[in-house]
């Protein structure tokens, strides 16, 4: 089996880049490993604190970003960063070559009933005119990304990743600590039954997300329903088995734009699953066509196979 770095050689990716993508690797193992150590690793629970999201910080969301913002800090290629953790962005090296954007713990629900969670990366070159510390090196188009990925904390780790070409799946070698190419070329199965959607909030919903629903189950085909809590872990069934994941927005004013950011949860998943043969839209346009307005912006996400996103896009929308 073929190690990531020769993969990433192999694929053409420049060595600034390929230093960065290990660099929040490296990471991604402490975190790994102090995950699968669950309640002796004392770092579960809750802060006291709020995120600028306004949602309670758990003490791994904390440890998480600390851990990656000090050692892409440390990297000269690095021009600034952005988390979900940090209300702004962090400017790290005025020369460096890239600017990148994380959320450390998505699924941070999840982490005290031993659930999938994960860490979601993008990568965008550096805007040499503008400062680090110009927020503006964010306000981009998800089209500009020039890496997209996720570390998986499941029952195995698992990291999937696009650097343009082909969306691949690694799975973490405990015996030797590093990433082995395991899934060369994730492609995502056309046919589905599956879908992913908080059913809960149903009342709340547009009439586009409620025709999609009541068009599929009354239909002839018998659906199943699947829900992480995590979108990481929703993303990465559908990678491997097809299906939509559905984060729509709705009638509630702190749902008026969805829930998900579209920075640090929105670009790189629609780059994966886009690079993987999927569609990945807001409602009715591409996420990746899409222009960052505000750091923290969120967006409705609808993505998944190609058949299925294009249905929910036809559902009636004149509310
Ligand atoms: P947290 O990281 O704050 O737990 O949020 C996870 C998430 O943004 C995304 O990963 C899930 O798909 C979604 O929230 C789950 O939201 P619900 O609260 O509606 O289940």
């Amino acid at each position: 089996m073929k190690r990531l770095m020769s993969v990433l050689k192999d694929d053409g990716v420049e060595q600034s880049l390929i230093t960065i993508i290990r660099t929040i690797l490296a990471a991604s193992k402490e975190l790994s490993f102090r995950i699968s150590q669950g309640e002796l690793s004392g770092v579960l629970g809750s802060t006291l604190d709020e995120n600028i999201q306004g949602e309670q910080q758990k003490t791994l969301d904390v440890i998480a970003n600390q851990l990656i913002k000090e050692l892409l800090a440390e990297e000269a290629d690095v021009k600034s960063l952005a988390s979900e953790e940090e209300e702004h962005i962090v400017p790290v090296n005025e020369t460096g070559k890239y600017v990148i954007a994380f959320d450390p713990l998505d699924g941070s629900s999840n982490t005290d009933v031993n659930a999938l969670i994960g860490t979601i990366f993008t990568i965008f070159p550096a805007i040499d005119d503008l400062a680090a510390d110009d927020w503006k090196q964010f306000n981009r188009e998800g089209s500009e990304q020039v890496c997209a990925g996720y570390v998986l904390y499941g029952p195995s780790t698992m990291l999937v990743l696009s650097t343009g070409k082909e969306t691949r799946g690694y799975t973490l070698d405990l015996t030797h600590g590093g990433y082995l190419l395991t899934h060369p070329v994730l492609t995502i199965p056309q046919m589905t039954n599956e879908f992913a959607i908080n059913m809960a909030n149903q009342p709340h919903w547009h009439l586009q997300t409620q025709q999609y629903i009541q068009d599929i189950l009354g239909g002839d085909k018998t659906y199943n329903m699947r829900w992480n809590a995590a979108m990481v872990g929703d993303v990465h069934r559908i990678l491997f088995r097809g299906g939509i994941f559905i984060y729509p927005k709705d009638r509630r004013p702190q749902y008026i734009e969805g829930k998900l950011r579209l920075l640090y949860e929105a670009f790189p998943m629609a780059m994966l699953v886009e690079n993987a043969g999927g569609k990945a839209i807001d409602g009715n346009f591409s996420i990746l066509d899409k222009r960052l307005d505000t750091l923290h912006q969120r967006v409705p996400v609808i993505l998944g196979s190609t058949c299925e996103v294009e249905l929910y896009k036809s559902s009636k929308s004149n509310d």
